[in-house]
Order: C-alpha cells, then structure tokens, then sequence
C-alpha cells in the first residue's frame, strides 16, 4: 500500500481508459459521417439537438454571455461533458462491468436519435453515432483488459473484481499500470486526434461553395440604392461607421455548420396557399431584375447597446415579385420561411406586399453573400427582427396562416410578431473612460427602421433632456447616427440617450428583456471627468 489513497489510484487508469475509448469513438464516428453526411456527425447533431431544444430563456443567457462566440462556447462545453462522462464510463465499467459499456450504448442512441432528428436525415444517419459507441466500448474493453487486476471478461464476476481491487492489489503489486497499458492508450489516443482532426477538416470543407461563390458575378441593379451621402456620417472618430462592412457584421444563427450549398444546388419551393405552385432556379432568380438597398438588420436578442445591428447595402429580388408568380389566396397571412437546414421563419404577408423593401438577397456590400450570412440566397425585410424576417440559405416557402403554424423561435417563446423597436445606443467614449473637463464629444446611433428617426436626445445624470446633432438620414429603413458636444464638469456623470421617431413616439425608457419580442429600456455611459 502506498500513502496516497489507493481506492484513488485504482481509478485514474479507469477513467483515462474511458476518455481515450470515447475519444476514439467520435474519431472514427467524424470519419463515418465523411461517408453519410456531415450532419451525420454525433458531436454536431447533439449540439444541433441541444440548440433545438434551448428555449427563450437559454438563447438569451448564451447570446448575452458568449455574444457571437455562442457556438464555440457550446462545442467547449459539450467537449467538456464528455470528458467527464467518458471518465466516469471507465470508472463505472471497471467496478461494476458492463454498466460503462451499457452507457456507452446509451449515448450512442442517444447520438443517432440526434442524427436523424436532423432535417433531410436518413436511415444512414445513424451509423456514425452507432460506429461511435461500438469502437468505445471495444476499445475501453481492451484498454480495461490490460489494466492489473483485469481477468478475461467472460470470466469476471464483479464479486472478483471487489476482492482485487480491496486488497489493493491492482496498484501496489506487480508492473502496476504497465507499459502496455500507456502504450497502447497513448497510441489510440493520437490515433484518435489524428483521424479526428481529418475527418473534422473534411465535414468542414466548404471548398465546393467557396469556388462557386468566387466565380459568381451578381447582376446591375435595375434599381440602384441612392448614393450615401457623407453627411450621414456623423464624422467624429471612433463613431460606427454608418456601413458596416461583411466582416464586421454580426451573425446570429443555429447552423453549427454553415449550410454548404451552392448556386446549383440552390432552388426555392413556393406552395401552400397560392394557386400555381412553383420552383424557382438560381439563374430564373438571377435573370429577373434587381434592387439594390440599404437596410439596417438587429437581433430581437440585442440588449440595450448591444452590438447585434449591422447595416449593410443589399441586393436581391422583390419578395413581392415572387409571391405574385405563384399568386397567393387572400387568406394567406403568414410567409412561412424555411432554410436548407431546416429553420424556419414566419413572416406577415403583408410585410412582404405593404411596398417595402422586402428582398432575397443575393448581394451584400456589393459581394455575393458570405456563406455564414446566408449564400447564396436569403432575405431581408425592413422593420422586422431577423428571426421573423431574414431566413439565411432560404430554399423553401410555404404561404400559410399565423393560426395554423408556428415557426422556429416562436414555438420556443418569442413573439409571433417582430417589429424592431425604437431604440438609440451611445458608442463612444468607451464607458468608465476618463477626460479632461470641458468639451466631450458623445457619438452614438439610433434606429427606428421603416419610420425613420426625428431626433435624439441627451441627458446628463438628472438634467433635462437635451437634443443631440443628427446626421442626415439615408433612407427610414436605416439607422441615424448623432452626436453631442458636452460641456463636461469635473465628478462622475452617467449619459444617457433616447430616440424619437418620425411619428413622434418616443423611445421606451423602463427596462425590458429580449424575451419576447425586444429589448426596451435607456443606454447609459459612466464617464469620469477630472
Ligand atoms: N437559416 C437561418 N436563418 C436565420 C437564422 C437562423 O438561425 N438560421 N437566424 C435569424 C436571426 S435570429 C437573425 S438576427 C439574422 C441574423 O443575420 P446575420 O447573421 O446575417 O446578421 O438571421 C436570421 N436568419
Ligand atoms: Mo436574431
């Protein structure tokens, strides 16, 4: 017996066993889902699963912690948990066989279940979840086999098992964990990152769509987007640039792999209540004419000064145009959207036909769209929060009823309907920064989208409500920048800001959350001035 606990002792080799079997089991389960699909993969459809299921609230907590890190966060996390379980399977297995294995078994059909809950799943969906379990527990069987104190499985009663490990004769006599055991553990185990990284590369490859969209040349506008004018910059440093670039965009989806789809594979079914049914083709689609504008696009999630807004010069075919094609009934009031892989959308019919700008975007920025904002074709609507309106890799839609259908978000807790609130945000100074007293230049934001922003206004700690400069506006679907010069004083000062809309309503100043349709409330800053 040694000093350290030896019960202790027993169980790392165990527990390593556990990790290093698991681990070889999604290695080789990402390898199979090479060969069905890459939303085959259990490590993708249980986290595609978990997303699915996350209501409102979970949503909320995950945006507002990770912001648009939510994916990696989840893929960390749930890397994580499976260490752990994979641990404890060894553990488990190695005291009380075959109950690891049995868990084992468990979370392979747990994994194939969430494979072919996946949209366009297939019977064959399952093999790389079931190629998973059975690679784990062959190889936790063998790695447990040559840990001391292992007898053959058949003939191992747990009562034998007890007595060896009681006496502590699995660490403290003979080679203890040999060689072998390290050996072949080490061995599986950078076999496993080996094969896993591959087979990771090439569930990811998104070569095919990359060359696809290099080669694209988009179409001229019939109707171009008027010239921004510089005075809608508010032209003090540091504020947000009036467009936000394809990079800087945010990007808010449930697609933990980006839809790989191309102008060839893409096409976008119309049925349900219309009277021709109709499949429009890519070059149908390209060859019909074009619009060309600026929208500002938000997140419901967006908090108070969040960042989930971006506006951007979009390019696409009037929604309107299409619906009218495929000739839709009267009672039809809701656009339900639906995306290769399987979010859905609804959106009302007559944001789509009230004469908005309501597009399917192909262009963004002057750029084919970038894959993760929705190549080759999504859409974008003024005035709505993205999840009722800006379905990304768009490929069906289906004209339906807000009586009779939910969508994604909305059977999960979030409003039917989504129209963007009336909202302003300060971005710069940074808060808590520090200045001189005197003159402070305040720069901020606001949007009112399809009503267009009259004026913005100031308010330093309890004063009155003063009005800030406004730049010019470019069109009611964008966001308005303004700014503030404050004549600061030494001490501590909160700003904070508010919208007024062109229809003279003002911003909401009681706080309220995302959940269920948009945050309300006032963006503040805290400034020392010395
Ligand atoms: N296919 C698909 N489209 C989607 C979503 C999604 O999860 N899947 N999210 C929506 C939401 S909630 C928002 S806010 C916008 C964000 O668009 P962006 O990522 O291009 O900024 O996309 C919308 N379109
Ligand atoms: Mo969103």
């Amino acid at each position: 017996m040694t000093s350290t606990s030896p019960a202790s002792l027993r169980l790392w080799p165990a527990a390593i066993a556990g990790v290093v079997a698991v681990g070889a089991g999604l290695a080789g389960g990402e390898l199979l889902a090479v060969t069905v699909d890459p939303n085959a993969s259990p490590y993708v459809a249980v986290g595609s699963a978990v997303v699915d299921h996350s209501p409102a609230a979970v949503r909320e907590f995950a945006i507002n912690t990770f912001g648009t890190s939510d994916k990696v966060a989840l893929f960390t996390g749930m890397t994580f948990l499976i260490v752990i379980l994979a641990a404890a399977c060894g553990v488990v297995q190695r005291r009380w066989p075959p109950a690891g294995t049995v868990i084992i078994g468990l979370f392979g059909v747990v994994g194939a279940l969430a494979a072919l809950g996946r949209p366009d799943a297939v019977w064959t969906f399952a093999i790389p979840s079931v190629g998973t379990a059975l690679i784990a527990i062959v190889v936790l069987k063998v790695l447990l086999g040559m840990l001391p104190g292992a007898v053959s499985p058949a003939g191992t009663s747990p009562q034998d098992r007890d007595t060896i490990s009681d006496d502590g004769a699995g660490m403290s006599s003979g080679p203890a964990v040999g060689r072998r055991f390290v050996l072949t553990a080490g061995g599986v185990a950078a076999l496993a990152v080996v094969v896993g990284v591959m087979g990771r590369r090439i569930l990811a490859d998104t070569a095919r769509t990359v060359a696809d969209r290099t080669k694209l040349v988009l179409p001229k506008p019939r109707s171009a987007a008027p010239p921004v004018p510089p005075a809608t910059d508010i032209g003090v440093p540091g504020a947000t640039p009036f467009v936000t670039s394809n990079a800087d965009f945010y990007r808010i989806d449930t697609a933990l792999q980006v839809p790989n789809l191309t102008t060839a594979d893409w096409s976008l079914r119309i049925h349900g209540m219309v009277d021709n049914e109709i499949r429009i083709g890519w070059d149908e689609l390209l060859a019909m004419p074009m619009t060309e504008r600026l929208v500002t696009l938000t997140c419901v999630s967006n908090e108070v000064g969040g960042d989930l807004i971006g506006n951007a010069r979009w390019l696409g075919v009037p929604m309107s145009t299409l619906l009218e094609r495929a000739g839709i009934r009267p009672q039809a009031d809701m656009l339900l959207s639906t995306s290769s892989d399987g979010w859905t959308c609804g959106t009302p019919v007559s944001a789509v036909t009230d004469g908005r700008d309501a597009l399917l975007v192909v262009g963004m920025n002057g750029e084919p769209l970038p894959l993760e904002h929705g190549y080759p074709v999504r859409q974008v609507i003024p005035g709505l929060y993205g999840y009722v309106s800006a379905t990304k890799w768009v490929v069906d839609w289906e004209l339906t009823q807000f009586s009779k259908a939910r969508a994604y978000w909305t059977s999960r807790g979030w409003s039917a309907l989504g129209p963007i609130k009336l909202a302003s945000r300060i971005d710069r100074p940074d808060s808590r920064s520090e200045h001189p007293r005197g003159d402070v230049v305040i720069a901020g934001t606001a949007w009112a989208q399809h009503t267009g922003v009259r004026a913005v206004d100031v308010r330093i700690d309890d004063g009155p409500w003063q009005p800030a400069d406004l730049a010019e506006q470019y069109s009611t679907d964008t966001w308005r920048q303004w700014r503030f010069t404050w004549a600061a004083s030494p001490g501590e000062h909160t700003v904070a800001c508010r919208a007024i809309d062109a229809d003279g309503r003002t911003q909401v100043e009681d706080y309220a959350s995302p959940v269920p349709d948009g945050a309300t409330g006032l963006d503040t800053r805290t400034y020392a001035i010395t």
